[in-house]
Parts: structure tokens; sequence; C-alpha cells
């Protein structure tokens, strides 16, 4: 085997920064911290201590000058200190032992907040909060301070850093990969009710969770050509001459296990200039082109992508795809393993999980590592790399399939192409000898797609080049099998398999809802927050009026906090004893926001038109928050939309204290950990078949909501669990929909046969919540009537007839509080600690390090 130095891992040009720090030595006023203490002391003393010295001698600043941003610092660093000596030996591990480990690879990593994470995974909670108070400081006000990294746009992202959490509790070694945007996921204001997006400046304060490693910047290449060569045992190889490149510069962040000493690494990258860059292509003597060079490298990791499920197939994606791969491969490769590891063993000792297409082209990567600079023949190499790999789908929708035109893919990376290409031709042999003669099967498999023009299917090469294909939830995985991938499962029906998704109960139970998770310690002990079956031990409760009693009161207080925070951060204000019914997620037609918009002006359109008196309306708050992908109109009309009849709704005396409509601006995870925890019922209304899982539909179930939900992605499996008595179902089954569609769908019929449905669009296009102007909701209404693509109408009646039965199980709170009981013990199934157990038996195929 040989090195092909000139394209591969050589850093001998670039500059290493070695840094290290001295501390001070001399007090310099009473007021300062006397010399560093180490380990800090878990004590409240200790913890002052350590965060004084932070202030002074980390931040540079007196406690009596200091401002919140320089207290939230210092804590900050202080608790992170607490978690050091667990990283540092974390990694040691790592690197000594011969474990398998997972390499997450993930486009995105919807965080949140940290400090209260870490706080709590170090049990410092009290003590920071004691020693905080001692000095002077509201901790509350340190914690609002943080500006939460919004590295993802939805359910996707925050599964991975659900993920992450749950590896770091159970000990198993894994290394989160990733892009550290500059710009995450941009901040939604709204103006007379239209969405306006902010860039999203989470580093503008300075973040002290991240751990810059300049010196281990990785070069990444990009353009040129390839070219053939023969080596000295007269093969033939290819090289691959690059035309640009970049430097990925790794930003290593903790990831705590809860108080097990294990603190996991996420490695985001950030992308700067090369002088390579610079020199080789613009170097015309021209200092504003060449500084317009460096922002084109740069502009890689700038900001994350706000498309969610709609692809537009902008070459900066790809560029972003690539980059972070490439510089993972790599640090795995060369930094991660041995010296002188022996590379046949890679599957041994690293499982690399796909978290859907986006980091895909890592399949042709690994490749081209093994064979062009490894001198790997082509079929070991094709054997090491389909058993490194497993690849998680997470949509259903045609429209969210990755593909790259060839031409784009070719230019940017040409010698991938080629590997590609090859893959292609050898998998498309190998189904021609196993299907003889039919031709049509070999072209629908086919990686490269031929209309609408030349393009590379991403799921398609993901599938081939990995061990395991997961959907994340029963139905979904069905469906994968069944409609989106069925000649690849039916060629190797034994590499596909389900893994539902889960929720850490640490930051969406014990964070997000302390009150509940105090009440369940109290009452079957704390075991349940690693090990959330325990949760079954709450049932004899249910029945039990003293619990239910203390139960609807946490409800009730978590509702009180959400209404205080929602008055000063939006001004709104609600009543206080309302049905708090919910429905936040991102903005998109399947997920069927219009439906419950419908349903409230039904209501609204029911009393001022005298049909039901306001009396006999059970009173309820709507809470809306959701973000539309910036060049998504229809989905920008509905918040406008929205907005509009909330605005009516809310100014009209007739119902007003009955029926209140919020829509709070910047829904995000932060926010999220304040409306779940305060949500009596839960809204899962997407048409079947079209949500692949959902995840805030087990985190409303585990902090005791009630669910209307459809047959649709996890939603079957939380029915199953809590029962249909603790389960509103409504609308359509996948199949129903399907042989509807097959019929030929027309939405006038039921707006035509429907009275009370004809009457709400009635309301809606008249003009009444946009000022009389019928031309401000007429796209969403003509949308509806005439399209309807997600059979809004459809499932019009069958929701009505489930809201109704919601009102009925409300108006008897005691059932209702026993349901929701219900709903938290028979939950603990969608622990994220449960899907890694999950993946590690079915596709990772190892077990936690003891
Ligand atoms: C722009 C390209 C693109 C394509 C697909 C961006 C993002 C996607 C994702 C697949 C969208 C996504 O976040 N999917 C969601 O994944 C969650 C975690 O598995 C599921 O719970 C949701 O049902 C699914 O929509």
């Amino acid at each position: 085997m040989s090195d092909d130095a000139s394209n591969g891992f050589t850093t001998d040009e670039l500059q290493t920064t070695d840094v290290h720090r001295v501390g001070p030595t001399l007090p310099v006023s009473s007021e300062l911290a006397a010399g560093p203490v180490e380990p800090p002391a878990s004590t409240v003393e200790g913890f002052i201590e350590a965060f004084l010295r932070e202030l002074n001698y980390g931040q540079g600043v007196l406690l009596s000058r200091s401002t919140i941003n320089d207290q939230y610092l210092a804590l900050a660093r202080t608790v992170r200190e607490y978690l050091m000596a667990g990283w540092l030996e974390t990694g040691a591990l790592r690197r000594e032992g011969d474990r398998k480990i997972v390499g997450y690879l993930s486009a995105e990593y919807l965080l949140g907040r940290q400090l209260g994470n870490a706080l709590l995974a170090t049990n410092l909670q009290d003590i920071a909060e004691e020693a905080m108070r001692r000095c002077g400081i509201d901790i509350a006000a340190l914690r609002a301070q943080e500006i939460e990294p919004g590295l993802g746009n939805g359910g996707l992202g925050r599964l991975a850093a659900c993920f992450v959490d749950s590896l770091a509790t159970m000990d198993v070694p894994c290394i989160g990969y990733g892009i550290r945007y500059e710009y995450g996921i941009f901040r939604q204001t709204f103006e007379n009710g239209r969405q306006v997006e902010v860039p999203d400046s989470w580093l503008a304060l300075g973040s002290p969770w991240e751990f810059p490693h300049p010196e281990r910047q990785v070069r990444v290449d990009f353009g040129g050509h390839t070219e053939k060569w023969t080596d000295d045992q007269g093969r033939e190889r290819t090289r691959w001459v690059p035309g640009w490149n970049v430097l990925g510069i790794p930003y290593h962040h903790m990831v705590p296990g809860f108080r097990n000493g294990t603190v996991n690494t996420l490695r985001l990258w950030s992308a700067k200039a090369t002088q390579a860059f610079d020199l080789q292509i613009f170097n015309s003597g021209d200092y504003a082109t060449a500084v317009r060079a460096q922002t084109f490298a740069e502009n890689i990791s700038k900001v994350l992508y706000p498309e969610d499920s709609t692809p537009q197939g902008k070459e900066l994606r790809l560029q972003q795809q690539y980059f972070f791969v490439a510089c993972s491969l790599h640090d795995f490769i060369a930094n991660t393993l041995p010296k002188d590891f022996d590379l046949r063993q890679l599957p041994e000792r690293i499982i690399f999980q796909l978290n859907d297409t986006h980091p895909v082209i890592a399949i042709p990567e690994l490749m081209r590592i093994l064979v062009d600079i490894k001198g790997f023949d082509w079929d070991e190499a094709w054997d090491i790399t389909r058993r490194c790999f497993a690849y998680t789908c997470h949509t259903l929708l045609p429209e969210a399939l990755e593909v790259w035109s060839v031409e784009l893919l070719g230019r940017l990376l040409p010698r991938h192409l080629e590997i590609i290409y090859q893959i292609n031709e050898l998998f498309l042999e190998e189904v021609r000898q196993a299907f003889p003669g039919d031709e049509m099967r070999a072209r629908r498999m086919s990686i490269i797609a031929e209309h609408p023009e030349r393009s590379v299917r991403m799921a398609y090469l993901a599938t081939i080049g990995s061990a395991k294909v997961n959907g994340v939830a029963e139905l979904q995985s069905q469906l994968l099998r069944d409609k989106v991938l069925p000649d690849f499962s039916e060629y190797e029906p034994a590499k596909f398999t389900n893994v539902t998704n889960g929720v850490t109960p640490r930051r969406f139970i014990y964070l997000a809802n302390r009150r509940l998770s105090n009440l369940i310690t109290d009452t079957i002990g704390s075991e349940w927050v690693t090990d959330l079956d325990r949760l079954r031990e709450l049932e004899p409760y249910a029945d039990d009026a003293g619990f239910r009693a203390e139960f609807a009161a946490v409800k009730q207080a978590n509702k009180e906090r959400l209404f205080r925070l929602l008055s000063v951060r939006d001004g709104l204000e609600l009543p206080q004893h309302a049905m708090l019914d919910v429905l936040v997620k991102r903005l998109h037609e399947y997920k069927r926001q219009t439906l419950k918009l419908l349903h409230i002006v039904s209501l609204y359109e029911d009393v001022i038109s005298g049909t039901v008196a306001i009396d006999q309306v059970v009173p309820r708050t709507f809470i809306f928050g959701a973000k539309a992908a910036p060049g998504y109109h229809l989905a920008k009309e509905i918040i406008f939309l929205i907005n509009s009849v909330a605005a009516t709704i809310n100014a009209d005396e007739r119902v007003k204290g009955v029926l209140s409509v919020a829509f709070p601006a910047n829904y995000n995870v932060t926010l999220a950990e304040k409306i779940i925890p305060a949500a009596d019922l839960s809204e899962q209304i997407s048409l079947a078949g079209k949500e692949a899982s959902g995840t805030g539909n087990m985190k409303f179930a585990l902090n005791g909501a009630l669910t209307i939900g459809t047959d649709d992605g996890a939603n079957v499996e939380i029915r199953q669990l809590v029962g249909d008595d603790n389960f509103f179902l409504f609308g359509m089954t996948e199949p129903e929909v399907e042989a509807l569609h097959a019929r030929g769908y027309n939405p006038a019929e039921y707006y035509e046969s429907n009275d009370k449905l004809q009457r709400t669009i009635n309301l809606i296009a008249s003009g009444h919540f946009t000022d009389g102007d019928r031309a401000l909701s007429a796209q969403v209404v003509d949308n509806l009537v005439t399209q309807d693509p997600f059979m809004v109408l459809a499932d019009f009646q069958s929701y009505l007839d489930a809201q109704a039965r919601v009102d009925a199980a409300y108006r008897d709170p005691e059932r209702w509080t026993r349901s929701a009981i219900l709903n938290v013990a028979r939950s603990g199934f969608f622990s994220s600690d449960r899907s890694m157990r999950d993946y590690l038996d079915r596709i990772w195929l190892s077990s936690p390090v003891e």
C-alpha cells in the first residue's frame, strides 16, 4: 500500500498555534478571589471562589463592575471547570481503548441553551444558585443571558442533540460531527403580522461553551480535475488535482452525561480561507479581490440553510456538506485512530451514522481515501466502506429527498462523481445478475436519475453504501420499505430496520419541568431520569385523588410561569384558567396549521353568529409557534393569517377570556421548554403518511398533555402505549389517504357539502380578519378550496368531532388529569436512551462501555 501525499493530509505548510496561559498570583483587592483552587470544590464556598476567579482572571473584571454578560460568562466557565476532568478522562479512555466509536454525522444540532444542562449534569444547580445569591446575583438573569446555539432547523437537528445527550449518559463513545454555523436558524420577528427574518448572531457576546482548536486545522479540497497515474506496482491509479481549498477549524463542545463523569465531544467545523486559495486563484495584486476570495471560502460555514424539507440544490449547500464530512473523516482517521492503525479494521472501530442524506458524500469520500490515498483495491475498500456507514431517513416527502445535479457535483467534486459512477455501475451489475432481463428495475435503482436533469440520488447512494437503513417510527419505516425504497428493500430486506425516535428526559422533563420532576421523584424515586420506563410506577397514582391534585397544581403553576414569560417577552396577557391548546413546529402545509386555524375560526363563528352561547364554549387559549422557510411563500401567508385571526379574536369582546390566540415569535428550544410543560392539549395533526415521526408529540405526552392527532408518525405508537381512552384520534388513515388520492380528491366537494366548513371558510374569505381586505386571505383560502394538497378539508369534520370529545373530557377535570398522568406514566418508551439502545442492538452492534 502506498500513500499519495500530493493529495491527502499534509499539513506541513500550515502553521499551528500553541497556546498556554499563565495565571496571576497576586490578589489586587479584597474583591478578588485568592489564587486558583483546583479542582473546584463542590461547596457553595468553593463555587464562589471559582466563580470570582473566572470573573477576575478570566473575564478581567471586578464583581462590582461586572455586567450580566460578564457574570454569565464567568458562571459558564466555572461550571465548565467542573466538567473538565471528566472530559479529559473520557478523551484519554477513548484514545487508549479499542472500542467501537459512534461518529454521528449531522449537518444540524439544535442544542438549546447549555448552562442549565451543564448545571444539571454536574448536580450543581442548588450550589450555583446559592453561590450567585450570596454574590448578589439572580441566577435566572444569567440563564436568560444565554443565546441558544440554534444550529438546526427543527426535528432532525433537535434529535441529533437528544441522541448525543443519551450516548454520553449511557457511556457510549461518540463523537458528534457537524458545522459551526456563524449564524444559526434566523430569529423570527413579526411586522404587521408578517414574518421578518433577522440574522441569528449567537456568537456576538461570546460563547463560553466552545473550544477552538486552530492548530488541528484540516485542509479540504474542491474543484479541479482528476488524472490517471501508474504506481510502482504497475497499477493504474487516480489522483485528484483540486482547484481550490479551504481550512476546517474544529471547535469542540462538551457533551456531558448525566452525573456519570462521562463527557463526550461534539466537534463542529468552521471554514477559514487558506493562503493557497488566495494565491492560486485570486492573486492579481488586488487587495479587494483577495479579501473577496477569503469571504468566499469562509462563506461555507457562515449560515445554516433555513430550508426544512425542500432542498434548493444550492452549490453552497453541497460545499457545506462535503466540507464537514471531509474534515470529520480526516479527523477520525488521521487524529483519533493510532498512527499505525490497520484500516482493514476500520469497521471494528467506527460506525458513521448518517443523519439523513446531508452527510452522504462521506461514502465516496471514504472510498477516495482508501483507494486513491491508501492504495486499497476497489473491492476491499468497498467492503470496508459499506460496513462503516448506516443511514437514517427522516422524511416521506418526495421533495425532501436530496438530489445533486451531475453538472454541479462533477464541477465541485470531480473525483467523487467518478467514484459514484463506479459504485453505481458495479451495483447495477449485481442487480442485473439477481434479476436477469429486468432492465426497468436496474434503471429504477440507478443512483443516477436521468430526468428532469442528470442527477445523483443521495438516498440511493446512502442505501447502497450503508450496512443498515432505518426510518424513525414504525409507520414511516414501513412506508420507507414499501413506497420510498421498495426495490432496495426487496433486494436487501435485512438491511432495513426501524428505530423509533426519542427525546432526552434530562432536558425535556428534568430541566424544563422541575415541578413535575420533583413530584415524580417524591413519588417513585429518582431513577426515572436515566431509566424512563420507571415512569410506569406512576400508573396507580392516576387513581389517587391527592396525587391528581398535586399533578394538576404543577400544570397550573407551569401555565402561570409561561404566561408571565409571554407577558414580558411578547406583551401577551392570557387568561389563567383556560385549556392550553398548543401547536408548535415548523410551518409546513403537511403539518396542517390551517386545520387548527379552521377549528379556531369555527368556534369563533359559532359564537358571533349566535349558533352557540358563549357560556357553552369551553375556554381555550391557543398557542402557535412556527417558523416558515424564508422562501416558502404560502407558509408565510399562513403565518400572516394566523396573526390576523389572533388579533381579531383577541380584540373581540364577545369572546373575551373564552377564546384567545397567541403566536409568540421565534419559537425555539428555549421557548419550547416553557410552553410544553404548560400545555393541556398537544396538536399532532399532520396528514397521515407525511410526518416521519415527530418528536414534539413525545415531549408533550411526557409532560402530561393529551394528544389530539392523526394516525401518523410516532403518534401511532403513542396512542398504542397510552391507550385509546387517553388519546383523541381523528382523520383518515394512510391507506385511506392513498385511496382518496387514487379516486381523485376534490376539496370543493367538502366545502359544498359541509355547512359549518363553508361558514368557517367564508368568514375568513370575507376579510373579517384582515380589515375587510379579502385579498389578504385569498391565497390561503383559494389553495384550500381548489387544491388542498394535504387534504385539510377532508379531515375537517373528523377533527371537529374529535375536538368536541376533547371539550367533553376537559369538562371533567378529574378524568382529564387521570388521562394526563397516564400519558406520563406510559410514555417512558420515548426516551432517547431507548432509541440509543435500539441503535446499539440493531445497527451499531455494540454495547455501552462499563
Ligand atoms: C433542505 C433539505 C432537507 C431535507 C430534509 C432539510 C431537512 C430535511 C429533514 C428530513 C427534515 C426533518 O427535520 N425531518 C424530521 O425529522 C424528525 C426527526 O427524525 C422527525 O421527527 C420529523 O417527523 C421529520 O419531519
